[in-house]
């Protein structure tokens, strides 16, 4: 895709930190096409005929990092989807989950798009773990529970921070303070998005 009709946006944070939370909220509001690599890899682990599909969910209930080839092409067939759905070559994307591993990062910027902008939600561990325990409740993920939840907290802080850390350097990166209400976690990412992209 060329970067000149495409605007992507890599929506990071850790497990439960609210990244989905904010991305409805911004496709509500402001018309991008939300992309969660987590729920691309579930819809394909629920695929009849898929040949990942054991292995996604050996992966995910580990809170480890699918091999990078499958997420980046779910991605980018979802992407020419949803472009041929809209019958233009202009879109917004925001990419919520991903990349969190460097060669992902790399990969998806070189062969795909690179990104304009990532947002980062920042949240303590605590204060995730209680909502995806409360989540775990009524949620069906096979990782909401305090097992796959500590594992996937060390997948973050150890692989997918390293991420963040380069896009701060870079200065793509912008961080949102992701304790607050829903409301007001997303009055902060407005005005990122407004001084960012205009
Ligand atoms: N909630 C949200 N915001 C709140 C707020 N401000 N105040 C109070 N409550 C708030 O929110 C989580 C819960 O918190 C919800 O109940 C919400 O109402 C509440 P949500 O918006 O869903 O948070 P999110 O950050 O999206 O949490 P999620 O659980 O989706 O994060 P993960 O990053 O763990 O999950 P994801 O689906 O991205 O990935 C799952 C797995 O897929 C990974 O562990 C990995 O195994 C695999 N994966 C890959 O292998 N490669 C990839 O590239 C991506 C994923
Ligand atoms: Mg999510």
């Amino acid at each position: 895709f060329s970067s000149d009709d495409v605007t992507v946006i890599f929506v990071l944070g850790g497990p439960g930190a609210g990244k989905g939370t904010q991305c409805s909220k911004l496709v509500a509001e402001h018309g991008f096409t939300h992309l969660s690599a987590g729920d691309l890899l579930r819809a394909e682990q629920e695929r009849p005929g898929s040949q990942f599909g054991d292995l996604i969910r050996d992966y995910i209930k580990n809170g480890l990092i699918v091999p990078m080839e499958v997420t980046v092409q779910l991605l980018e067939n979802a992407m020419t989807e949803a472009l041929r759905k809209s019958g233009s070559s202009k879109g917004r994307f925001l990419i919520d989950g991903f990349p969190r591993k460097m060669d992902q990062a790399h990969k998806f910027e070189e062969t795909v798009c690179p990104a304009k902008l990532v947002l980062f939600y920042d949240c303590p561990e605590e204060t995730m773990e209680a909502r995806l325990l409360e989540r775990g409740k009524t949620s069906g993920r096979a990782d909401d529970n305090a097992e796959s939840i500590r594992k996937r907290f060390r997948t973050f802080v150890e692989t997918s921070m390293p991420v963040v850390k380069y896009y701060e350097e870079v200065g793509k990166a912008v961080k949102i303070d992701a304790t607050a209400k829903p409301d007001q976690v997303f009055q902060k990412t407005q005005k990122t998005l407004a001084d960012r992209l205009g």
